[in-house]
């Protein structure tokens, strides 16, 4: 497992429902029938949580130059601030590797992102703060400073820039979906949360299923008040519990479950008979693919073994 990434399993279902049978088939009980209908008819499908860090955060400065970023501080910006100094908009980006860390098919569930917010304004009332989901890929480079950003250096995403100083957002303020995925109202300290939403669940499998499309979400705040800027850690704070994390829920194929409805039962096993073709008898069909359980090109009796293993009964 790799660093930033925790996995949690849940085949609660699958388990419940295994048990749930061995127990009917022994005492047979009229209570237990009950048990064994609702056992019967829950499609069998294991959730698994996944929580992973930001590989990729920065803040664009409204500047007329593209001059000042922050790829490499600790913190991020969202909000409008002044106007002691001029009033300034700032917005946060943010990406995580969601197809790195699912596997290949995976179906999101939920999502929750966790954001430390350690930098507020003085302004006490709670500023609702949201995502977007970024349309143009950006870069982050070693500038580096606090509520002002730093001096931009190559390859930084700036309000003007997705990469200093060549490559342009179509949009100043960067190219972002209008659509909100999710708004929180952020107040002064702490840590807050945004989703789960059906936006936010579209995001994240639209970048498990488009990796190369995955450029995360823009982080806005509220732009019309004053001082109304908020500072998040970014993944380069040093203090794991302040860094920014999104859990994800997600399920996937039963193995051998070739129609998709939950289980492994004598109509799948039909599928690996009419898929049959012995050992290295060819690439299957498309639609055998489920049955060659050890994906080496056929169906064959070791795929008969494996798919035993994964007979749950329908
Ligand atoms: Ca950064
Ligand atoms: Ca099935
Ligand atoms: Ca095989």
């Amino acid at each position: 497992m790799r660093a930033g990434i925790r996995h949690r399993g849940n085949c609660l279902g699958k388990r419940l429902h295994v048990v749930v049978r061995r127990v009917c088939r022994r005492i047979g009980t009229s209570a237990c029938f009950v048990l064994c209908a609702v056992s019967f008819t829950e499609p069998v499908v294991c959730a698994e949580e996944v929580t992973i860090v930001a590989d990729r955060d920065n803040t664009l400065y409204e500047t007329s130059d593209g001059s000042r970023s922050n790829g490499a501080g600790i913190l991020f910006f969202a909000g409008r601030s002044g106007p002691s100094s001029g009033f300034q908009l700032k917005r946060g980006l943010l990406r995580f590797d969601v197809a790195g860390a699912l596997p290949a098919g995976a179906e999101v569930q939920s999502v929750v992102l966790n954001l430390k917010l350690f930098n507020s304004g003085p302004a006490t009332v709670s500023s609702l703060t949201a995502l977007h989901r970024v349309l143009g890929d950006w870069g982050e480079g070693t500038s580096n400073g606090l509520g002002s950003g730093g001096p931009s250096t190559a390859g930084d995403a700036t309000w003007l820039h997705r990469f200093y100083p060549t490559v342009f957002w179509d949009t100043p303020g960067g190219d972002y979906a209008p659509l909100v995925s999710a708004a929180t109202l952020v107040g002064d300290s702490g840590f807050f949360a945004w989703g789960s939403t059906p936006e936010m669940v579209a995001d994240v499998q639209f970048w498990q299923d488009q990796p190369e499309s995955n450029f995360g979400w823009a982080v806005v705040g509220d732009e019309g008040g004053q001082r109304t800027a908020k500072g998040f850690a970014t993944h380069e704070i040093e203090d794991d519990p302040s860094l920014p994390r999104l859990t994800i829920v997600y399920t996937t194929a039963v193995p051998g479950d070739c129609d998709d409805d939950g289980d492994v039962d004598v109509l799948d096993y039909a599928t690996f008979l009419e898929c049959f073709t012995g050992v290295g008898g060819g690439q299957p069909g498309e639609q055998c693919g489920c049955v060659d359980m050890d994906d080496d090109g056929d169906v064959d009796l070791h795929d008969l073994g494996r798919l035993q293993m994964s007979f749950t009964g329908g």
